[in-house]
């Protein structure tokens, strides 16, 4: 059993919030804009810097021409100077631009009607993953919740409902999609162990296909929400480190290794294992957090480690089990206490 390499980090932060659809599209046309402009500027200014350069060295290499070739050597450099300002221009505008989007991010606040389940959408569904093997999802509503302490205070919004497995991804249903079973610990309820972040995401991307449906990883926001359950408290059943053996597996209760999923208490929302068992992978690559309240976080564009999330039956400190706490792992990572959850937008 090999633990991983944990990077926790108490109320730590979560990923800069992705910029609104609108305003990502804006930045994109400014930047194509500039970009055309830039490419336009510079091959002008390129060329007539180098006609004056040219004409200006055979002026001065004929009888009386040393005036008129300066003249143009002159105009030849205040046009390359000139290239390199525009250039820097458009340089300082598609900054401000870029600041402005992020800025704009991390303000926005979207208004949501209180989770209701529908026809379309169930309190809880089933998906089918073939060969009498099944995963049940269940309704996550939209809301709120804090993160960080002190200064660091901030509100995250999740505005919209998904829905999530009760529990953690288990080896038949891996086996079921991928028609393999990697793990250290066998059981085919017990969590699938051994998986990277890529082959849960391609399981994802297959069962998407299988079902129809598109099922992914949560992003890190979408998993404390869903683990907090509407709490605000250290565990989501509370502040006591004491109680961790009734919801969680982990190393003080484990004998590290992974055990069938469902057995020890849920969280308010129903989900099991949220806490222990195997790490969860959520989407984001793990970052810095911004400043502010942020929606629907997803994590930076790019980074070396993805985020687990929840503590594994290979901790022994309880602190990495509470909800606010990241763990960080290279996406190829194979360790044996990395496992998975699925999300799924709704239908
Ligand atoms: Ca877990």
């Amino acid at each position: 059993m090999t633990t991983a390499p944990v990077v926790p980090t108490r109320p730590s932060p979560d990923a800069p919030g992705a910029a609104p659809p609108a305003k990502t599209a804006g930045l994109a046309v400014a930047s194509l804009v500039a970009g055309i402009l830039g490419l336009c500027t510079a091959g002008l200014g390129g060329i007539a810097g180098l006609i004056l350069g040219i004409v200006a060295l055979k002026k001065i290499g004929r009888s009386g021409g040393a005036l008129r070739g300066r003249g143009l050597a002159i105009a030849g450099l205040i046009v390359s100077v000139c290239t390199v300002l525009v250039w820097m221009l458009l340089g300082v505008l598609a900054a401000v631009k870029i600041l402005e989007v992020r800025r704009g991010a991390d303000l926005v606040y979207t208004e949501f009607a209180p989770a209701a389940p529908t026809a379309a959408a169930p309190a809880e569904l089933t998906l089918d993953l073939g060969g009498g093997v099944t995963m049940k999802m269940i309704l996550i509503p939209p809301g709120k919740f804090t993160r960080g302490e002190g200064a660091n205070r901030r509100e995250v919004t999740i505005s919209k409902p998904f829905y999530m497995g009760v529990t953690e991804v288990t080896q038949e249903q891996y086996q079921a999609v991928m028609s393999k079973n990697p793990s250290w610990s066998k059981g085919a309820t017990n969590p699938v162990d051994g998986v990277s972040w890529n082959d849960a995401t391609e399981f994802c991307k297959k069962l998407s296909e299988k079902t129809h449906q598109t099922v992914r990883l949560p992003t890190a926001a979408e998993w404390e929400y869903a683990c907090r359950a509407g709490t605000q408290t250290a565990f989501s059943f509370g502040d006591d480190p004491a109680e961790l053996g009734d919801y969680a597996w982990w190393d003080g209760n484990s004998a590290k290794t992974t055990h069938p999923v469902g057995q020890k208490k849920p969280n308010a929302w129903g989900l099991y294992d949220i806490h222990g068992n195997v790490l969860e992978w959520c989407v984001d690559w793990f970052g810095e957090d911004p400043k502010g309240p942020v929606t629907d976080p997803s994590g930076p564009a790019t980074g070396t480690l993805r985020v687990q999330r929840g503590g594994s039956v290979g901790n022994p400190d309880d602190l990495v089990f509470e909800c606010a706490v990241r763990a960080g792992n290279s996406p190829d990572s194979r360790l044996s206490v990395n496992g998975f959850r699925c999300a799924m937008t709704l239908p």
